[in-house]
């Protein structure tokens, strides 16, 4: 863990966040291994609707997106997971000249790396483990190439808040040129029932990944956060458009991290993660300073989309 969860950097980042009146703790922190391996259970229960539905967008409309994307670009996927959705469009895409998956996981990237090695032995690919939300470098390719596209999916640019997003956007676009692009996925505005029912699933796969990052802070850094103490809510706040999680805690307790005692009020919670829903005109307007939206799928339900921007 080298490059992203370097040790000062991730004790600094948690001590911040703890530190303020609404506790807080940064959603990358859920992904160690074992959090990635439970966002993967995540996406395949029936309560969460997104990772399918994209897929589906993805599967409906494959010829069009490859029409649009562009042949011999190099593909950039922002937090690339078990890269699944990256392999539909390996399939169908006959001329991606690099893939560059890019994830905080180390172990997990350079597990699925190797996977992908096996499987598509013509592909080069070339991992960055980092932690995108900070400025970065993408590797020099030494191939010819026509552009480069982000592949962002997920609704992943959901997590951030809209200033941090476009503080993300404006770091992105420093690597492209115009014409460059970028294949996002944005979760929209719907239900307000279909959207927390997709965050507090019946088999508690949700509580344990949003657990997992006490877990995964105990584990990297002299802390003794005990899971039980703390439980699970997810919830639409309506007037900032996202689901919250957080973890509340069940009772008074102190927990030290490094020598740093934090104190913890029975009902108080930290707030763990974001998860913005846009409207198709607010997600356009995020963006406008830096991309022009292309092209945009969506499912039938209007649940989803999956968008693709170009650089101006
Ligand atoms: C992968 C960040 C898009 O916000 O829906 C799933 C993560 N959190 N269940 C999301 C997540 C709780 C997911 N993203």
């Amino acid at each position: 863990d080298h490059v992203t969860l370097s040790f000062p950097k991730m004790l600094d980042e948690i001590i911040e966040g703890l530190e303020k009146d609404q506790k807080e703790l940064p959603s990358k922190y859920f992904y160690d291994q074992r959090g990635s391996q439970l966002f993967e259970e995540i996406t395949e229960l029936e309560e969460y609707y997104p990772t399918r539905t994209e897929m589906r967008i993805m599967q409906d409309n494959m010829p069009y997106i490859i029409r649009t994307v562009g042949s011999d670009i190099i593909l950039a996927e922002l937090g690339s997971g078990s890269s699944k959705k990256t392999r539909l469009l390996l399939d169908h895409f006959p001329s991606i000249t690099s893939y560059i998956p890019i994830e905080i996981s180390e172990q997990y990237l350079a597990k699925v790396v190797q996977k992908l090695n096996q499987e598509y032995p013509d592909l080069q690919i070339e991992p960055l483990c980092t932690d995108y939300s900070m400025p970065f470098q993408l590797p020099a390719i030494a191939q010819p190439y026509s552009k480069i596209v982000f592949f962002y999916p997920g609704s992943t640019i959901g997590n951030f808040q809209p200033s941090q997003a476009k503080a993300f956007l404006n770091n992105l676009s420093t690597q492209l040129d115009p014409g460059d692009g970028m294949l996002v996925g944005v979760d929209l505005k719907k239900n307000i029932s279909v959207l927390e029912t997709a965050y507090n699933d019946r088999q508690g796969v949700t509580a344990s990944f949003n657990k997992n990052i006490l877990r995964h802070i105990n584990r990297k850094l002299d802390a003794n956060f005990n899971l039980n103490n703390f439980r699970h809510e997810a919830f639409y706040n309506r007037d900032e458009g996202r689901i919250e999680m957080h973890l509340v805690s069940r009772t008074d307790q102190t927990v030290t991290i490094e020598k740093e005692v934090f104190h913890f009020k029975q009902g108080e919670s930290i707030h763990t993660e974001n998860s913005y829903k846009y409207s198709l005109a607010d997600f356009e307007t995020l963006v406008s300073e830096w991309f022009s939206v292309e092209k945009v799928w969506t499912d039938s339900d209007h649940y989803f989309s999956l968008q693709y921007l170009q650089k101006i």
